[in-house]
């Protein structure tokens, strides 16, 4: 069965995550349909891309598929990481792509919800950054995704407590732009991709590309990077990573140690 579905309105479209019983977790299998899905946008130059979970669902993402990230001795969110080439798939899409949330998202499905351009949730939905509740070191880029969205006092909260955030507050400092009831949503974001899709492709893909380079624009002397590397390779080698990765698969609460 397709974990995902496309849907095609003029120049939009829209990217549906099907996989209900695992709750849309962005597994190997799911992402690899999902890059299909925006490579065949590209070919049919659409002028926006709507990504969304089924209809109905209550979660939008559970994030990274906890069984596919390496149990040790190597780096769990890898530049080929599927999660990584997923959020470099939606920043590199030269159209506008937007989110519309209407359950919870968790984990890396809150980098994947921030790469995308614009985020329109409904009222009630939650986002959780929860690398601490599993002993994952975030790698940097992902990072500064969710610097660039959250800020920084915000984004401590979220990365140290791994508890959900209402919506509400994420509209506040604009990682969501729009909170939307439920009933209502879908027509909200089809009315602004077709605003959108009326514009100057152009223009608009020469300026998500110049948006991003800005946002990326800092310089790392190669000695931190080094650094920066080695404090994560501790962190995915410790009995804590390994701790929390046994404690999701055997449904029991984590005990971390700090080794
Ligand atoms: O037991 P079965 O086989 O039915 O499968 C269950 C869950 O194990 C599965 N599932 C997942 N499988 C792999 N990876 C996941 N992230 C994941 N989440 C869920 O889906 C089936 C239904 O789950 P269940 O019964 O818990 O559904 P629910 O409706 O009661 O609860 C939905 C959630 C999302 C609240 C709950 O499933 C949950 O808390 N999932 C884990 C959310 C999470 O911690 N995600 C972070 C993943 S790690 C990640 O994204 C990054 C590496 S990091 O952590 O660094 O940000």
């Amino acid at each position: 069965m397709a974990l995902v579905t496309t849907e095609y309105r003029g120049a939009v479209a829209t990217l549906v995550m099907n996989n209900v019983e695992k709750r849309n977790a962005l597994s190997a299998a799911l992402i690899d349909e999902m890059i299909a899905a925006f490579q065949e946008f590209r070919e049919r130059q659409v002028r926006v891309v709507i990504l969304r979970a089924a209809p109905g669902m209550s979660v939008w993402s559970a994030g990274h598929d906890i069984g596919e990230l390496p149990e040790t001795r190597r780096d769990p969110l890898g530049w080929s990481d599927p999660l990584r080439v997923l959020v470099r798939a939606i920043n590199d899409f030269p159209a506008p792509v937007i989110a519309l949330v209407g359950g919870s998202v968790w984990g890396g499905a809150c980098e994947v919800a921030m790469a995308c351009d614009i985020v329109v949730a409904s009222a009630g939905v939650t986002f959780a950054l929860t690398p601490a509740k599993l002993g994952v070191p975030y790698n940097i880029t992902g990072l500064l995704t969710f610097l660039n969205r959250v800020g920084m006092g915000l984004l401590k909260e979220m990365v140290f407590t791994g508890k959900p955030v209402a919506v509400q507050r994420l509209e506040q400092v604009g990682v969501v732009n729009w909170i939307v009831p439920a009933e209502g949503i879908e027509e909200f974001v089809d009315k602004m991709a077709e605003d959108i899709a009326a514009n100057a492709p152009l223009s608009i893909a020469v300026m998500k590309e110049e948006i991003r380079i800005l946002a990326g624009a800092h310089a790392l002397p190669p000695d931190r990077f080094e650094r920066v590397q080695g404090l994560r390779r501790m962190v995915y080698d410790s009995e804590d990573y390994r701790e929390g990765l046994h404690a999701f698969k055997e449904k029991r609460k984590p005990h971390f140690t700090g080794h």
